[in-house]
């Protein structure tokens, strides 16, 4: 089995850091692949990608069918809106764990719904970035054998 994971990011996420640190925090996104690298096991790997595009992200999960044992997401705001990041997410057959670094539901009533929540196998919100350490923790321990 492939032992790459992908780690996708959505619109806005290229600030990381930068945007709204009160909510958000203050590391970037670099620095969050920095920290997922560095719980790597055995022989796995990961892809981080980020984009402002629907369009790239539901790419990178047509990608991910043949190349990567699991999917870490964070969609941002396509989170509330896309039905085709949703149909590309259920058209991948391992594992997929959602994160937010915010608690959504903390904020506005239109964070509340998530269609990618109808197809993840967990949902991490509210934890800062660390939410991505977690997230990719669970998708090793699903995938490990
Ligand atoms: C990031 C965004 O950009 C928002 O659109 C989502 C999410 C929440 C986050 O908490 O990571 O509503």
């Amino acid at each position: 089995m492939s032992k790459l994971i992908y780690v996708l990011n959505g619109p806005n996420l290229n600030l990381l850091g930068k945007r709204q640190p009160e909510i958000y925090g203050t590391e970037a996104l670099s620095d969050v692949e920095q920290n997922c690298k560095s719980l790597l096991v055995d022989d796995y790997e990961i892809f981080m990608g980020q984009s402002n595009h629907e369009g790239q992200l539901i790419d990178w999960i047509h990608e991910a069918r043949d190349k990567a044992c699991g999917i870490v997401i964070n969609p941002a705001a396509f989170t509330h809106t896309s039905v085709a990041i949703l149909d590309a997410l259920n058209a991948f057959e391992g594992p997929v764990i959602e994160v937010h670094i915010s608690n959504v539901h903390k904020r506005e009533s239109f964070r509340h719904h998530s269609y990618v929540s109808l197809r993840a196998d967990g949902v991490i919100a509210g934890l800062g970035t660390e939410g991505y350490e977690a997230a990719l923790r669970r998708i090793i321990s699903l995938t490990r054998s």
